[in-house]
């Protein structure tokens, strides 16, 4: 019994450590890009990278991934932002930065 309680405590500190790395990283994109709260990104908050408000990554969160492991980093800076800038995640021909200067997200195709 004891041993499930553990095992629980452990997953649920986890949980919340994921879900304070994404708060960090809604604030580290806002202050990259200037974003407002009120815009299309701001109130997408977490769905800029995931698909809705789950843990799966849309196309620009897998990006985003993968440039952070070219960093060899586990947190998302200006300069991993700044590597998928060029890149049309969601290939609706418009580039990530064009998305985000638009206020359009960069990781639905639908929203361009
Ligand atoms: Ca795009």
């Amino acid at each position: 019994m004891k041993h499930w309680t553990l095992l629980t405590s452990m997953a649920v500190a986890g949980l919340a450590a994921v879900a304070m790395a994404k708060v960090a990283y809604v604030a580290d994109f806002a202050s990259t890009y200037g974003t407002k709260k009120t815009s299309v990104i701001g109130k997408a908050k977490c769905a800029v990278c995931h698909v809705g408000q789950t843990a799966k990554l849309n196309p620009y969160g897998k990006d985003l991934g993968e440039a952070m492991k070219k960093e060899k980093t586990k947190v998302l800076t200006g300069s991993v932002l700044k590597k998928v800038e060029g890149l049309d995640s969601d290939k609706d021909l418009k580039s990530n930065l064009d998305e985000i200067r638009a206020d359009t997200l960069p990781g639905d195709p639908k929203s361009k």
